[in-house]
């Protein structure tokens, strides 16, 4: 036992931190996240940071920011201090033994226990996770205000600035028909300026998919996510072996390894979003990207929506990545009116770059931290609530 590496002390905070615009999507609109920050003391007194975010509260998938820090507050810190913080899979085995599923809460306790070592021993975390493959990871952004000139206008001001040139479009909340018809006017606006994609967040049937999404790649999108519902695997294998000219990506389908297996053995989709929450952590979307390796599956960086604490913790690990790549969309700290942290991750020529310093890499604002506790300042949750959060950005 190394004493110390001994686990002290785990604590959760609920932020609520505004969005600079609505973000719309197929079940509803965002106007501020609410991320829960866990950090971790080890018996050396060297500290962690970790992070999960959910969208619009339980909307995206069970758990919700409330339900994460309870898990963490009530079952998981009490499972995990006094141990040996240096045995990462033993902790995470024992959060499974207090805590059936609640993947977004492992997956907060998990990075600040690595982030936590990795300043202890001096090194990135990238290094406790086998090491880097890339530098950089191309940046996606979302276009989600609902708007055509609106997202035409964000997509042209990003371009310029050379920050990103691949978009998601965010559809399923209106009729097939206006999606198809938004869509083709931002791919018409950006023709052979941009990589366009669509995330449905599961709204169509499987029926719904086969008609409508040829005519969307016809119009020059390249990549599909999530079309139809979680549980519609044969819907998604059928688009899968069907549809040509695009790419069908997993994203709410594809959670444990165990639905990872289940995907690459019924060859559903060609490619996976991994996202670190809802894998349960940085070892575990390993697992889930060495499935899709082993399966001829390509994978995909994505995300929560969170600050520069989630997404930098997520980039490390994306940047470990081997096999087929599809590029990342860690853009949720541009998403926010502010971060907490002292200093973002940079985006260079279309690239986000991966921080080199100790643990996660980025150096936590604690007076931002506090500005944006929801418990400080009394506010009760709301997920829904659009436009109105967004006026009141010092919230
Ligand atoms: C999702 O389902 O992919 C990620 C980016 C974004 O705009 O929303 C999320 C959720
Ligand atoms: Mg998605």
């Amino acid at each position: 036992m190394q004493d110390r590496l001994l686990i002290e002390r785990i604590e959760a905070r609920i932020l609520d931190i505004p969005t600079i615009r609505p973000h719309k999507l197929s079940f509803g609109a965002i106007s501020r996240q609410s991320p829960v920050i866990v950090q971790l003391w080890l018996a050396n007194g060297a500290t962690g940071f970790g992070e999960a975010a959910t969208i619009g509260g339980p909307s995206w998938n069970e758990e919700s920011p409330e339900s994460i820090h309870h898990a963490v507050v009530n079952h998981l810190a009490p499972a995990l201090v006094g141990q040996d913080g240096a045995r990462f899979e033993a902790c995470l085995a024992r959060m499974d033994l207090a805590c059936k599923g609640n993947a977004f809460a492992k997956s907060a306790v998990e990075i600040a226990l690595l982030d936590a070592v990795a300043r202890t021993l001096d090194l990135p975390v990238w290094q406790l996770l086998g090491g880097k493959q890339r530098d950089s990871l191309p940046l996606a952004w979302t276009l989600a205000s609902g708007d055509v000139e609106r997202d035409l206008a964000e997509a042209q001001l990003r371009l310029e600035q050379k920050r990103h040139r691949i978009f998601k479009m965010k559809i399923g909340a209106r009729t097939p028909e206006a999606d198809l018809a938004h869509v083709s006017q931002i791919a018409r606006g950006l023709q052979g300026r941009a990589v366009l994609t669509v995330d449905v967040n599961q709204a169509w049937d499987g029926a719904t998919a086969r008609r409508y999404l040829p005519p969307m790649v016809e119009a020059g999108v390249t990549l599909i996510e999530q079309p139809v519902a979680h549980w519609n695997v044969p819907a998604l294998r059928d688009l899968t072996a069907t549809l040509q000219g695009a790419l069908i990506m997993a994203d709410e389908s594809v959670c444990t390894p165990y639905d990872a297996m289940r995907l690459a053995r019924e060859q559903a989709s060609q490619v996976f979003s991994l996202k670190v929450a809802k894998h349960g952590g940085l070892l575990r979307t390993r697992q889930v990207a060495a499935i899709a390796q082993a399966a001829d599956i390509g994978w995909y960086g994505g995300t929560m929506l969170e600050t520069s604490i989630g997404s930098a913790a997520s980039a490390h690990v994306f940047a470990t990545l081997g096999g087929r790549h599809h590029n990342c969309e860690l853009f949720g700290p541009q998403l926010l009116v502010d971060d907490i942290v002292q200093q973002r991750m940079a985006i260079e020529d279309f690239e986000l770059q991966l921080p080199d310093g100790p643990g996660l890499g980025v150096e936590v604002d604690l007076k931002q931290l506090a500005r944006f506790d929801r418990a400080l300042a009394g506010r009760e949750p709301r997920h829904f609530d659009m436009g109105r959060d967004a006026a009141a950005a010092g919230a």
